[in-house]
């Protein structure tokens, strides 16, 4: 008879898990911690606080439904420290005949897992099921379309699915309130607290052995507070829909100055875990609409970012890849600027949003869209530096859901897939969303001279560098008619403010040197390859 090991990746804690289903009795179910995975970009603190603590209280569960599980811990002598080579070790320990694993949530592992099909112990690849579309599905949806919109994916997903549905028509008569969602913040506003999990031994110990490990890492465990059971990823949830959900939608593209989450629900992280699925989540907050809780606004703006983006931008990075990552269809190749990894920036937005990214593993998707992205856009950073900026310093970061995001939305490196057009931005857009300007040693009126907010010169900057590129969108010819009609003169002044601004930049030091200046030891790899700690 045959015996699997049943490996149970970091971010598969759910036990509706493909692997775990009719497992036969002598299955033995393995969970890694592995340095590698810690370290192949340098995760912030708490991210990796987040999965060793996670992975311990999952270990744990199983076992006390009876699993035998096999729970390799950093500091085991004979930990191999990569998840291909630490799964076959255990597979030969326990005499298993073949590996069996989940679709993981980054191709670097899938294709180092599909290269192991025929190896001594054959690795058997399942299809991950806790989303609502297979990359199959979303295969199937995009044969034959000219454009993969968003918007109808959508669509189609909640005639599927039967949310927010009444009958065939959309609950509340519009399959799309955004227009209702672009409230910028008040000074007035009130933002819920968010409930403070209790630390038990489990949870210590993995954020001590976070600290021990990679201690040199972004962020301090000091102000970790994030869900690390279902738990307690449930108690976030029931909080967020008593409290948040209501205000979601006016203020889901507000930025505030001191408020890190504002009305956001902080769900991703325990989401792309495992410890919540997005299909109870879609169903209470949709019980809260009918419930007469919420608004409508409110209950499908952010069905649509779950059942709509989350699937999207999966469907895409599995269809896409591996082709994707190596798009740059601006051709940018500028180094991530130094303050990406210190906050060291007397450009107010930045500086908070990538403080409260030190601060929290978070930032909301405002201000990674339309602050940190918007900034880097602007300067043509290069689509390698960013997205392991990205992939690095937030706790809800796996590659499916960063990579279409940075690349793609942010910029624009995939010519228009992800988007129509480049989320570019000027000062004057921060400034209506946020009360940040007010705090700033720029202002956002000026494009030129020496107080002029940085992404005024920039963008216009931006705009003429890639004329060949964009000045033929649709939905640019409005920007690019004000664009020829400024005089020369005050295009050439517009030109070199941005150039000298870029060209201060450019001095800045590069990805690993940056993190070296900060005080980040890392060990950036180009692939796979065990780490000893
Ligand atoms: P809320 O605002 O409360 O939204 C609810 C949920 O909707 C989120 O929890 C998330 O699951 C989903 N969602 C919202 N927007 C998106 C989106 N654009 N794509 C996919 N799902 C979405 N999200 C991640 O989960 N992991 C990432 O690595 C990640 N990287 C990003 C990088 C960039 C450059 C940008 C612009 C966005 C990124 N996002 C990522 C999407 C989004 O910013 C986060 O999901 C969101 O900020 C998480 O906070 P929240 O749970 O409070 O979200
Ligand atoms: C992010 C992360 C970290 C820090 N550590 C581990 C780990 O020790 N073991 C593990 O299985 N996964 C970890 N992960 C998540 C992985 O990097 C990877 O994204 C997922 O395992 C892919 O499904
Ligand atoms: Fe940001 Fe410019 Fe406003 Fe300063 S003035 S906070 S740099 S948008």
């Amino acid at each position: 008879m045959s015996k699997p090991l049943l490996l149970v990746l970091g971010d598969q804690l759910s036990f509706s898990l493909t692997t775990l289903q009719d497992a036969p009795a002598n299955a033995v179910v393995a969970l890694c911690e592995v340095a590698e995975e810690a370290r192949y970009v340098p995760h912030h603190i708490h991210k990796i606080g987040l999965f060793l603590a996670a992975m311990r209280h999952f270990a744990q569960a199983l076992r006390e439904k009876g699993f035998q599980v096999h729970y390799s811990a950093l500091d085991d002598a004979d930990n191999c420290h990569s998840l291909i080579d630490e799964a076959e070790r255990i597979a030969q320990q326990y005499g298993c005949d073949e590996i069996r694993v989940a679709r993981p949530g980054e191709w670097r592992l899938w294709e180092a897992m599909q290269q192991r099909k025929d190896a001594t112990t054959p690795w058997r690849l399942l299809e991950d099921e806790r989303f609502f579309t297979t990359p199959k599905d979303f295969a199937n949806w995009a044969t034959g379309r000219k454009q993969l919109r968003l918007e109808y994916f959508y669509r189609e997903q909640r005639k599927r699915t039967g949310i927010l549905m009444e009958g065939n028509e959309p609950a509340g008569g519009k399959w799309n309130f955004d227009h209702d969602n672009r409230q910028p913040i008040k000074a007035a506003l009130e933002f819920p607290d968010l409930p403070q999990h209790r630390f038990d031994a489990l949870t210590k110990d993995a954020l001590a052995d976070a600290e021990r490990h990679f201690g040199d890492h972004i962020g301090c465990v000091e102000n970790f507070n994030l869900p690390v059971t279902r738990r307690q990823a449930l108690v976030d949830l029931n909080h967020f829909t008593e409290h948040g959900l209501a205000d979601f939608g006016c203020y889901q593209d507000a930025i505030s100055d001191s408020a890190p989450y504002l009305y956001h629900s902080r769900l991703s992280a325990a989401m792309n875990l495992g410890l919540l699925s997005p299909h109870e989540v879609c169903a209470a907050v949709e019980q809260r609409y009918y419930d007469g809780d919420v608004p409508i606004n409110a209950a499908e703006g952010f069905i649509r970012q779950i059942l709509g983006w989350r699937e999207y931008v999966r469907g895409l990075y599995w269809t896409q890849m591996p082709n994707y990552k190596s798009a740059n269809q601006l051709g940018f190749n500028r180094e991530l600027p130094a303050f990406y990894w210190d906050a060291n920036t007397d450009m107010r937005c930045l500086q908070r949003a990538i403080q409260m990214t030190i601060d929290n593993s978070y930032a909301h998707h405002i201000q990674r869209l339309m602050v940190t992205g918007n900034f880097a856009l602007l300067c043509g950073v290069k689509p390698e530096a960013l997205c392991d900026w990205y992939l690095a310093v937030y706790a809800d970061a796996s590659e499916w859901v960063e990579l279409p995001n940075t690349l793609g939305m942010v910029l624009h490196a995939d010519g228009g897939l992800m988007g129509s057009k480049p989320y570019c931005a000027s000062g004057k857009y921060i400034d209506k969303m946020s009360d940040h300007c007010q705090h700033c040693r720029y202002s956002p009126k000026q494009i030129t001279g020496p107080k002029a907010c940085p992404f005024n010169s920039l963008y216009w900057h931006f705009l003429e560098t890639n004329a060949e590129q964009l000045n033929q969108n649709p939905r640019m010819k409005l920007i690019y008619g004000s664009l020829s009609r400024m005089s020369d003169d005050k295009r050439e002044a517009m030109r070199q403010q941005a150039e000298s601004f870029l060209a201060q930049l450019e001095v800045s030091p590069g990805y690993g040197q940056a993190c070296h200046t900060a005080g980040y030891a890392t060990t950036k790899t180009d692939g796979i390859r065990s780490i000893p700690i």
